[in-house]
């Protein structure tokens, strides 16, 4: 390939990650072709439509793929760049799983020539690049490997992490700085040659190792700052603070700066990557494992708050706001919102109402409890306790007169001026209307 032609590109994985990666680079100009194993995810692409919800990706994809700069298949076909985005879960030991990773290589080894390279995206365990490289030797003894050659390599493989959150990714995927660790600079040259294509911000190369620690540290280091925060909230419950007003004011100093408390931390980044690190050095990761720990066990001192306030009040209708993982997002896996209110729907039935701007109905695990999914006007006018979870914008936007007169849990901080009763509330916490 001469270095003036724009490559064909291969994703492998088209996910909140490959499909947004895909498109972003068919918009460069390069030809891509995406992998996925789903068949109707390949078939939604080819009609220029998307499955996953994000903002600016239908018009993006819709326009790369009628251009033919997009197609989707099952198959692999051979390219001049791949990028791997594929999922890497953990175990019930909290142990990652890469066989994603390495059923792709093992794909993307049937198909790789001579001056191609290989890029993995997916947050992965420190050593998943070589091992990567590992797999592609042993299955082309033919091509040279970087690293197991004294001589050029045929191919070259990297490791770039992507740092993109939802709701900005299209944003993001541009104009984020990226680390791009090659498995020897030779390989993190070429993996840039790739990005510079499509990102505006700095790309800086490194080797893969410290590149795949950077990831899983950065997600490790905002799991660590939340869990201050939530473990502050827990100690003003404790006191009768309010933790809002703690740390609105420790903050003023000009080197403090303390992250919002909430039910716990959702989504499948930060509340997994740091276990990849506990695995991999387990004796010396005492803070990040008490960590994840802190955030997991606020979803647990949430729920038994709301039980406190539940059983003071038995005849009082509540509304749990919000299922998502977090604010103004559809997204509702490993919500700790949905978790306290399918376990408070679980246990109290109909009493519990639902209110989330961004479901159709109420996932599964809420079937036969008689909890109901209404809306925040319905909520506002029937439920006397209500629960924050999510700090939906639609949630921040009821005005002070229309919960006045209610008892509210505000998990998220998002009714600063809600009156409080008394001195103190009658559960350590809780902001009740006056
Ligand atoms: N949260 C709090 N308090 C806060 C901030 C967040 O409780 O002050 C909670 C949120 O409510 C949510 C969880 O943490 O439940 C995670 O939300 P988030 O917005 O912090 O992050 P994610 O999971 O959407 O995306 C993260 C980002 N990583 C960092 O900010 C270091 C993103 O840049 C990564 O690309 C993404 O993980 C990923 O894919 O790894």
């Amino acid at each position: 390939m001469k270095s003036d032609v724009k490559p064909d590109v291969c994703v492998v994985g088209l996910g909140y990650i490959g499909l947004p990666t895909a498109a972003i680079v068919a918009r460069a100009g390069c030809r891509v072709r995406g992998v996925d194993v789903t068949q109707s995810v390949v078939d939604t692409i080819n009609r220029g439509e998307i499955h996953i919800e994000e903002v600016d990706l239908d018009g993006l994809v819709q326009g790369v793929v009628a251009r033919g700069l997009l197609s989707a298949s099952t198959e692999m076909e051979a390219a001049d760049v791949f990028v791997i985005a594929v999922p890497t879960p953990f175990d019930q030991d909290h142990a990652p799983d890469i066989s994603y990773v390495l059923a792709a290589g093992e794909a993307v080894a049937k198909v790789l020539k001579a001056g191609d390279t290989v890029i993995l995206e997916s947050t992965s365990p420190v050593g998943t690049t070589e091992q990567l490289r590992d797999l592609i030797a042993a299955r082309r003894p033919d091509l040279k490997c970087p690293g197991l050659t004294a001589e050029t390599p045929d191919v070259s493989i990297a490791y770039c992490p992507e740092r993109v959150l939802p709701g900005k990714i299209l944003e993001e995927l541009t104009n984020n700085d990226r680390s791009i660790g090659g498995i020897t600079p030779r390989c993190a040259r070429k993996a840039l040659a790739f990005y510079k294509r499509f990102v505006r911000g700095t790309c800086i190369t490194t080797d893969a190792r410290s590149a795949e620690m950077t990831k899983l540290v950065e997600n490790a280091y905002r799991d660590v700052n939340i869990a201050f925060a939530n473990e502050l909230s827990i100690v003003a419950d404790r006191m009768g603070l309010d933790v809002w007003e703690v740390i609105r004011l420790a903050n003023r100093h000009p080197r403090v700066n303390i992250l919002q408390p909430g039910p716990g931390v959702g989504g499948h980044c930060i509340a997994v990557d740091p276990w990849f690190i506990v695995h991999g050095a387990p004796e010396e990761t005492p803070l990040i494992r008490t960590a994840r720990g802190v955030n997991d066990g606020k979803i647990h001192h949430v729920i038994a708050r709301a039980e406190e306030l539940l059983a003071a009040h038995p005849q009082l209708t509540v509304a749990c706001l919000g299922l998502a993982f977090k604010a103004n997002i559809d997204d509702f896996r490993e919500s700790p919102a949905r978790l306290v209110a399918a376990t408070l729907a679980r246990r109290h039935g109909a009493r519990i109402k639902v209110v989330e701007p961004y479901a159709a109905q109420l996932p599964r695990e809420f079937d036969g409890t008689a909890a109901e999914l209404i809306d925040i006007d319905t909520a506002l006018e029937t439920a006397e306790i209500l629960i924050v979870l999510v700090d939906h914008d639609q949630f921040r936007a009821v005005p002070l007169a229309e919960r006045a007169g209610k008892l509210v849990y505000d998990t998220r901080g998002i009714w600063l001026d809600q009156p409080k009763l008394g001195e103190q509330a009658p559960v350590a916490g809780l902001r009740l209307a006056s």
